[in-house]
Parts: structure tokens; sequence; C-alpha cells
């Protein structure tokens, strides 16, 4: 008996406003491709307010949540879905820690994020930090997939 080939992992990314603002969507899209991963979906939008409510609903009541639903707002954003082997906690480890003020240097967040003095921290991207994070989110921002 063969083994069943695995599913492919999708994973959510988003390239935030700040991101799309410095010009760096290519360079995030590039470093997802140079990693080996497929990018599935791409689209560009303004995100309204009931998309992040959804989105960000584990951090409603928390003193960041109203800022970093403006901060959202404030441009568009690229959502992506990048497929392959490990893709959710492999984007996590492009990306790097949440602070890009701590991020290593190499991820997304340590190369070209810092801290920008701002009432929420600007770090350049989202990911999914699970598999149930990632059907739930991808369904949000892509419901024809
Ligand atoms: P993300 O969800 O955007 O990939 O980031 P993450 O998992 O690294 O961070 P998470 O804890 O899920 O927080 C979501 C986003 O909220 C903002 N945040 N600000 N103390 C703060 O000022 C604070 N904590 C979180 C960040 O934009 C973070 O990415
Ligand atoms: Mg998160």
């Amino acid at each position: 008996e063969t083994a069943e080939a695995p599913v492919t992992e999708r994973t959510l990314v988003l390239v935030k406003p700040d991101g799309v603002r410095r010009g760096l969507s290519g360079e995030i899209l590039r470093r997802i491709e140079a990693k080996g991963y497929t990018l599935r979906a791409v689209r560009l939008l303004d995100a309204t307010p009931a998309l992040l409510h959804k989105h960000y609903a584990e951090h409603e009541g928390k003193p960041f949540f109203e800022p970093l639903v403006e901060f959202m707002m404030s441009g568009p954003v690229l959502a992506v879905v990048a497929e392959g082997e490990g893709v959710i906690p492999g984007f996590r480890s492009l990306a790097g820690a949440t602070n890009p003020t701590e991020a290593a240097p190499g991820t997304i967040r340590g190369d070209l994020g810092r801290d920008w003095g701002t009432a929420v921290v600007q770090n350049l991207v989202h990911g999914s930090d699970s598999p149930e994070s990632a059907t739930r989110e991808i369904s949000l921002w892509f419901p024809e997939l």
C-alpha cells in the first residue's frame, strides 16, 4: 500500500499598508518565492472594518485593537495565498518576530522593518499562525477559493 500524497498546505499572507506604501510588496513576494513556496492567489484591496474585525477577532478588546484596525485601513493591503509543505510555520519564520526592533536580521521584519513610534507596531506582514487560522483567514480574504 502506498502513502497518500500530503494535501498541500496553504497560508494567508498579508502585506500590510506600510509594506505596500514603502514599495516592499515585490521584495516580500520575492522572498516567499525564493524560499520555494508557490503564490496561489494575490489581490490588492482596501480592507473594510467588517473584514478586519473578523480577521483580528482574537484581539478584540485589547488596547492595540482599534489602532491596529485603523492602521490596516490606512492604505491598500496585498493579500496572498502561498502554498507548499510547511508553509504556515515556514512563512512565520521568514516574517520574524512581531516587534521589528527585535526581529532577527535575515527576516522580513528584521531586515525591512523598524519602530516608527506609531500607536501600533507596523511590521509589514501578517502570516496565519496555525492550520485552523489559515483555513479561516483564506475564506475571509479569498471567499472564492
Ligand atoms: P500577525 O498576526 O500580523 O502575523 O502578527 P503576529 O502573529 O506576529 O502578532 P499578533 O500577536 O497576532 O498581533 C497581531 C498584530 O497586532 C499588532 N500588535 N501590536 N503590543 C502591540 O502594540 C501589538 N501587539 C500586536 C501587530 O501589528 C501584530 O502583527
Ligand atoms: Mg497573529
